[in-house]
């Protein structure tokens, strides 16, 4: 049963009252402060101009030591991203009526934290869940609902990057027993050629300052560009080669890639013979890999696969940049594998200029132990960037509509927007039917915030203090202050997870000593008694991995609760643990980049020399290199170094795909269900009035042979139809596109108020109603959103006056 609500401490109320404190002490009026994009994970240095409490310019940051200048049209939607009609200012609880109530935060507190408790101690900690945490630039959340699920032992943790990205570490993990602090990543600013595979830098703005790094590889004769897509995208119009692959195909090409350059001999026996292991028994499989066969499945010319193979393999450095029209296709996971596989073979891993491991600040911190199996799949999860292994979202629905008695009861979404970006929002909507109790941490009214039991206001990203710790090239920290103040009843997520650990009773009351070693611990002398000193307290004398896991939990609070008032905001206590811990594990790394301090022995100082730094540099600050010459070791954690290539149930898997042909569908089309365009920004951007221009944003492009036997033409309606739902949509019809493929933009409908009539009015199309759960990798289960089989049909045309308004100008 409900455990008793401890009452909350005096300690706990410092806390608060300085982060409420810390929001309204933000000037009205101010120029050039710096912060960061928050609309893509690139998250480029900007300065602000700020008037009346309102963001009214937003400029490039030239002194942002690694974006340096660098923004896209996008950054101009920031203030629309803060500044908009459905924030939440309140705490809010769900009344049996189906309305809102504003409620104060002690009951928001009280009650969910009497009922997690309820549902952990009666059921399992597992029951208690959480997804989302993150985003593209508020990273802070990490710290608080990490810590709540490792000290009640749960390890139902579920993140975006668990459905897109989990199968690189998983890959790695097996190739390399790489940790979850490293990232590999294609080094295209240093690369002589580019394999682009299902990305679109030049709109998504991947990899490093991409318009610029493309503009200066097409200048320079010797460097070359290819580019895999069905799509004639703006990146492929710059590039040497464009392979016009059919959709979901590139196990087939990546396949015959393989296979050319080991026929062909023109693999690289040194880097092979020193840091790869098992690539005899990949050569035999690929050796037998029959190369036309392969390209009549990618309906690509086998010359031209082989002018690419040949290429890559000949250039001095050659990287391999690949993102979701990859990473959302079929065989994500094997195409990560063979994507390695490449790398590997042509001595282009760990080497500038190739692909390399590319980490984010922070200590190199062991993954922590496996806590559980989901009940209900074989899918394991894999830690990146946290050290917590996470899931992909994918299999929520499944986990709450187990039968079994711990399936997920209780689930806290923050960061995220399920009933809308999630895959299949029909399945999701069910699965949250059957919750006891769904928590939003939001600063906006979302559609999941609307079927949510408690929806807790927190500030945005530019009314707090943030982080964004994406992984760089060089290892980099930005922590900024918040430019305007929200309301001054919303609380920062850290804040909200603190008080929920304390009303839940999961941290202990810390003594007198602590606070006053706590009092001392920027000194360096003190830091070792203070850290060990919560060390103490957190530990209860469990080596069980739930041990293990719950300490590391109950010391962030305690460290939160004890430090985080003697700093300038309480995030960063979180920042002075990570620069001890970076300061204690990566001292190399730091060296490399300020070779001055090597003289100082104690880490203690260089954490916090590394603490201080940061607290100078709101602009962000390069605090360590990496070793290019060891960048393969530094990351390669098998014992003799090298990479264990050979995996044989990929091999067999790959083999059985060889042997298949394409199955027969209902559904002759492909729909790319998430395009990125220009005007695109995940759900972040509630408000569409930043969207400039007389076009539909949403329309979906359409080859004009298709369109022709579809009977349409540009902004025309059509029904699309996939096995889960359909939607009605423009067309725009593109010369670019493949036949047989459409791509619908990911511009979701998030209903928002037409700025004359005020009635919600749609802004996109609700694309994951078109989705299924169940169409997904089957090591990771990472969705197949480039590939959702579909059918069109002609809408007949409407009548103008019955079109909703943003359809009307196009009819
Ligand atoms: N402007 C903008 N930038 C963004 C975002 C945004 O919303 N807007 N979102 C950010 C996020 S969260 C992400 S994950 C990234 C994604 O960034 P990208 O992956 O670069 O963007 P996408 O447009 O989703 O997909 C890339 C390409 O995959 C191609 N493709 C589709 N099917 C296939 C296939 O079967 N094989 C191959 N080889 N290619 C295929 C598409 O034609 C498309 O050109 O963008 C980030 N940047
Ligand atoms: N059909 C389809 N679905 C897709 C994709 C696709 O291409 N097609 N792309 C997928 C990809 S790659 C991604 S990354 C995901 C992204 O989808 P999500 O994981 O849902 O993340 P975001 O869209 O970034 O927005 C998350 C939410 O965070 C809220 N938010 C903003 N700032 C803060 C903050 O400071 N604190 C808190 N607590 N919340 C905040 C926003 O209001 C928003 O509701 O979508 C995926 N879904
Ligand atoms: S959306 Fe544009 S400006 Fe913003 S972080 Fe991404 S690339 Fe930079
Ligand atoms: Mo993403």
């Amino acid at each position: 049963m409900g455990q008793l609500t401890p009452k909350p401490r005096k300690s706990a109320m410092t806390t608060s009252a300085k982060v409420q404190q810390g929001a309204a002490h933000v000037p009205p009026n101010a120029t050039d402060l710096s912060s960061v994009c928050i609309l893509c994970s690139h998250n480029c240095g900007v300065k602000l101009d700020i008037e009346d409490n309102i963001i009214v310019k937003v400029k490039a940051d030239k002194t942002n030591p690694t974006t340096k200048g660098y923004i896209c049209n996008k950054a101009f939607a920031i203030p629309n991203s803060v500044h908009h009609k459905q924030r939440v200012e309140h705490p809010l609880k769900k009344m049996p009526d189906g309305t809102f109530a504003q409620i104060s935060w002690d009951q928001a507190i009280s009650e969910i934290a009497a009922k997690l408790n309820h549902i952990r101690h009666t059921y399992a900690p597992r029951a208690v869940a959480v997804a989302g945490i993150g985003g593209q630039g508020n990273h802070s959340n990490v710290f608080g609902a990490l810590p709540l699920l490792y000290a009640i032992g749960s390890g139902s943790f579920f993140n975006a990057l668990g459905q897109e990205k989990i199968q690189h570490p998983l890959v790695d993990g097996r190739l390399f027993k790489a940790g979850h602090d490293h990232y590999l990543a294609g080094d295209e600013h240093k690369a002589d050629f580019v394999l682009y595979l299902g990305t679109n830098p030049l709109i998504s703005n991947r990899g490093v300052n991409a318009t610029d790094t493309i503009k200066e590889i097409v200048k320079d004769p010797n460097r070359q560009i290819a580019v895999v897509d069905p799509r004639l995208t703006e990146t492929a119009r710059r590039s040497d080669f464009h392979l016009c692959i059919k959709p979901a195909q590139d196990v087939y090409l990546m396949l015959a890639i393989n296979a050319i350059i080991v026929q062909e001999e023109l693999y690289d026996r040194d880097f092979i013979a020193k840091k790869v292991k098992g690539f005899e028994q990949v050569a035999a499989m690929l050796k037998k890999v029959d190369r036309e066969d392969m390209a009549r499945r990618t309906e690509l010319a086998i010359e031209d696969i082989e002018a690419v193979a040949r290429a890559f393999a000949a250039a001095p450095t050659a990287a391999i940049c690949y993102d979701l029209g990859v990473d959302h296709g079929i065989n994500t996971t094997l195409n990560s594998y063979l994507i390695r596989m490449l790398s590997l073979i042509t001595g282009n891993t760990g080497v500038r200029g190739g692909n390399v491991f590319v980490q984010q600040f922070g200590p190199k911190f062991p993954i922590l132990p496996r806590l559980q199996k989901p009940l209900e799949s074989d899918i394991i999860a894999s830690a990146l960037i946290a050290p917590m292994m996470q899931f992909s979202p994918n299999l929520i629905p499944e986990e709450i509509l187990s039968s079994h008695p711990h399936r997920i009861r209780a689930l806290i979404v923050d960061g995220a927007n399920p009933l809308v970006s999630y895959v299949d929002t029909k399945r999701f909507r069910e699965a949250f039917a059957q919750l006891d109790l769904l928590v939003v941490i939001e600063p906006n009214m979302t559609e999941t915030a609307q079927a949510a039991d408690y929806v807790l206001p927190t500030p945005a990203g530019y009314e707090k203090w943030e982080m964004a710790v994406f992984p760089k090239d060089v290892i980099y920290a930005q922590v900024r202050p918040p430019v305007v103040s929200g309301s001054p009843d919303a609380l920062p997520e850290i804040e909200i997870y603190h008080r929920l650990a304390l009303a839940m009773g999961i941290v202990k009351p810390a003594s007198k000593l602590i606070y006053r070693l706590a009092a001392k611990a920027t000194n360096p002398l003190y830091a070792p008694a203070y850290l060990a000193a919560i060390g103490a307290l957190s530990f209860k004398g469990k080596l069980s991995k739930e041990g293990v896991l719950a300490t590391v939990g109950r010391l962030f609070f305690t460290l939160y609760e004890t430090l985080g008032p003697q700093l300038k905001n309480p995030l960063m206590a979180y920042v002075w643990l990570l620069s001890m811990g970076y300061a204690l594990t990566r001292r190399k790394q730091f060296d490399l980049q300020f070779p001055e301090f090597k003289s100082i022995k104690n880490p203690f100082a260089i954490g916090q020399k590394v603490f201080d730094l940061i607290n100078e540099h709101p602009e962000g600050v390069v605090l360590g290199l990496m070793d290019e010459a060891r960048n393969f070791e530094d990351f390669c954690h098998y014992f003799d170094k090298k990479a264990r290539l050979y995996q044989a149930d990929f091999i067999a898997d790959l083999e059985v795909l060889m042997g298949q042909e394409d199955a027969v569908t209902d559904y002759p089309f492909v729909l790319d269900a998430g395009m990125r365009t220009g005007w695109t920004a995940n759900t972040i951007v509630r408000d569409p009035s930043w969207r400039k221009g007389r076009d539909i944003h949403y329309a979906m492009l359409i080859h004009p042979e298709d369109a022709e036997l579809v009977g349409v033409a540009s902004g025309d309606m059509v029904k699309l139809t996939t096995k889960r739902g359909e939607v009605t949509v423009p067309v725009k019809v593109d010369t670019s596109t493949r036949k047989g493929h459409l791509h619908l933009p990911n511009i979701f409908d998030m209903q928002y108020p037409d700025p004359v009539t005020g009635k919600p009015t749609r802004t996109g199309v609700t694309l994951n109603e078109l989705s299924d759960v169940n169409d997904r990798d089957k090591y990771t289960a990472i969705p197949a959103l480039k590939y959702v089989r579909c059918q069109l049909t002609a809408v007949a045309k409407v009548a103008v006056d019955a079109m909703p308004a943003e359809e009307e100008a196009v009819v």
